[in-house]
């Protein structure tokens, strides 16, 4: 089952202009920051709200660290912009199986390390009506799909 939007993905050029961005604008605070080398990016999570299922709804800022990263591929391409919307579900294996027995492409046989030490995958935006979608489980999505800080 899917339970929330756990973020909205959003390629920046420039992180720390995109933080203040959203600090400036809309009082969002940076609630966590990490390196992803896999996915090629330096992000910056914000925190909008809490959601019923124990976990939280973030905006997901991204900054390319490689050139040849989706993220610096997409900047090339569209400049910046939402690049992807994440559904949080406690069983990130189940539910990509799911939308491919449904008929659409995983970008990946198994899921991969995400923020805060989560499992993901992503759907083909061409097979999601061009919205690249991921699927996202928490650490302890288990015990409530409750974050990790
Ligand atoms: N949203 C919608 N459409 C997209 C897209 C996106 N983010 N990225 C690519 N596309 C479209 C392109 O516009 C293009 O369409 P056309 O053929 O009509 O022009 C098509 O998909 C192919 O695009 P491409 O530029 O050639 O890109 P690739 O096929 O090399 O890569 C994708 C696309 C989705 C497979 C790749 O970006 C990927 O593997 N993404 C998953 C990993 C990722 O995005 N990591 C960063 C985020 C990490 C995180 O969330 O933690
Ligand atoms: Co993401």
């Amino acid at each position: 089952m899917i339970t929330r939007i756990d973020h909205v993905g959003i390629a920046c050029r420039n992180l720390e202009e995109s933080i203040e961005f959203y600090r400036v604008t809309f009082g969002f605070e940076v609630y966590h920051t990490e390196v992803n080398e896999q996915q090629g990016v330096r992000e910056a999570m914000l925190r909008i709200n809490g959601t019923d299922d124990g976990g939280s709804s973030y905006l997901q800022l991204l900054e390319p660290i490689r050139e040849d990263s989706p993220i610096a591929k997409f900047l090339e391409k569209n400049g910046e912009g939402v690049h992807h919307v994440a559904f949080g579900t406690a069983d990130v294996v189940g539910e990509t199986q799911a939308a491919v027995d449904a008929g659409v492409r995983a970008l990946y046989p198994e899921p991969r390390h995400g923020t805060f030490g989560s499992s993901i995958n992503f759907l083909h935006p061409k097979d999601c009506h061009g919205i690249l979608t991921e699927l996202v489980q928490a650490p302890d999505a288990g015990s409530h799909g409750a974050d990790r800080h």
